[in-house]
């Protein structure tokens, strides 16, 4: 996959593109990652790329043009899914990440300020995404995190082989507790269970600790899992204790 990101601050992206698991997507190729500095297309004799709002309101709003010339240079054929990342967007998800990951081509544009022309939403982009509830001082760290979402679902990227498909969110549920070596670590033990190289009882244990985690933490991620009978009731006695709590 190839990912063009338009941003005012491309410096942002160096370090989190180089280290670990996303450095070496692109040192063996999975991936390739491209920065562009919008202000460098600003045809303004100061390089200007922001304004005041029609209209009024504080705050300075992303001009349309060093975008649109931005874009039109280097997407000119439109082969890339251009994605503006922004609180107003679809909210992203482990399926969105997925489907995305098998797109050849991304664009991200990143906003910053108040935020930019809607007629740059209106005529070069493809999706408004956003990857959360809350509202951030730029664009970057949700293309950043997109990036990271996006290139983990690429096969080849986790060096393992079931990649990331046994992980939260591909069986629906929140992940089971994990431990590593010391089986006692100043005087916290590692749950029996998992030291006993019965495999049946291992899966069976994990599958539990599941179920009760996003009981807990995502009953609303339920809705959408098959659980077994005895499963079932585990998590109504669980939310009448949690009930009685109150
Ligand atoms: C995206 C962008 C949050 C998200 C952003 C999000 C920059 N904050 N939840 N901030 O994905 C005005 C201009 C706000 C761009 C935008």
């Amino acid at each position: 996959m190839h990912i063009d990101v338009l941003t005012l601050f491309p410096e942002m992206f160096s370090q989190v593109l180089s280290a670990s698991i996303l450095g070496r997507a692109i040192e063996q190729g999975y991936l390739s990652v491209n920065t562009y500095n919008i202000r460098d297309y600003s045809v303004d004799k100061h390089h200007r790329v922001d304004d005041y709002a029609f209209g009024g309101g504080t705050g300075l709003i992303m001009m349309a043009q060093p975008i649109f010339d931005a874009i039109n240079a280097i997407d000119p054929e439109h082969t890339a899914k251009r994605i503006y990342l922004s609180p107003q967007g679809r909210v992203m998800n482990d399926a969105k990440a997925r489907q995305l990951s098998h797109e050849n081509r991304l664009l991200l544009l990143c906003g910053h300020y108040e935020g930019i022309d809607q007629r740059v939403v209106d005529t070069l982009i493809d999706e408004e995404v956003s990857i959360g509830d809350y509202v951030l001082t730029g664009g970057e760290l949700p293309a950043m995190v997109m990036i990271d979402a996006v290139a983990r679902q690429i096969k080849g990227v986790l060096g393992n082989e079931n990649g990331a498909d046994d992980e939260s969110f591909a069986n629906g549920l929140l992940e089971y507790p994990q431990y590593t070596r010391p089986s006692d670590y100043n005087g916290l033990p590692v749950p029996e269970v998992l030291l006993s190289g019965h495999h049946k009882n291992i899966t069976a244990w994990r599958r539990k600790q599941s179920v009760l985690k996003t009981a807990l933490n995502r009953p609303d991620l339920l809705d959408k899992v098959q659980l077994s009978g005895d499963e079932e009731r585990m998590v109504k006695e669980l939310s009448a204790l949690q009930d009685t709590d109150k």
